[in-house]
């Protein structure tokens, strides 16, 4: 592990990893003491920046804070970035030039699959109500905070479509034209 500066840290991490570390929550300030327990490291850089501290680098925001007692000082009016003391477990703003090592992070995506049955009188063929009935998906989704989806249709054979067939088979339903 190589120390840079902060602003170094930040490219390093968003090269090669996602961006460096948030901590918006008690276990997530855990996980880094816990994956540093034992070395000798005193200072992480952390996705913090600058007054007002807030989003964190990779832009999500929290109201967990952590700052030491005496932080955030910006001493001698130069401290502008976010360090994790691993001694103490806080916060201290620290000066952009000093070498400490970065704590990167890599987001991990998860994809999940739902499959909806839909029944209807209407033509589900039919495009135009395809498009509204994925609209009003798409409305219910984002107001519950989900952003990263696709919606696509599969024709399957529908359950009327299986009755007639299996009464033509048996015999006892012929229609009459
Ligand atoms: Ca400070």
């Amino acid at each position: 592990m190589e120390s840079r500066s902060w602003s170094a840290a930040q490219s390093y991490c968003r090269t090669y990893h996602t961006d460096l570390t948030s901590i918006r929550s008690k276990e997530e300030k855990s996980n880094i003491t816990l994956t540093l327990n034992g070395s000798v490291v005193q200072y992480v850089w952390i996705g913090l920046y600058r007054d007002p501290w807030a989003p964190w680098s990779d832009n999500t925001t929290s109201t967990f804070t952590n700052w030491a007692p005496s932080d955030p000082n910006n001493y001698a009016s130069a401290e502008y970035c976010g360090a994790l003391n691993l001694m103490s477990g806080k916060w201290d703003d620290g000066f952009i030039n000093y070498k400490n090592y970065a704590f990167c992070f890599t987001a991990v995506t998860k994809q999940t699959v739902v499959k909806m049955k839909l029944q209807s009188e209407a033509d589900m063929h039919s495009t135009e109500i395809q498009q509204q009935v994925s609209q009003q998906l798409s409305g219910l989704m984002l107001s519950e905070g989900l952003t990263d989806f696709r919606i696509r249709w599969r024709k399957v054979q529908s359950y009327r479509d299986d009755q007639l067939k299996k009464q033509d088979e048996d015999g006892d339903c012929k229609t009459e034209v």
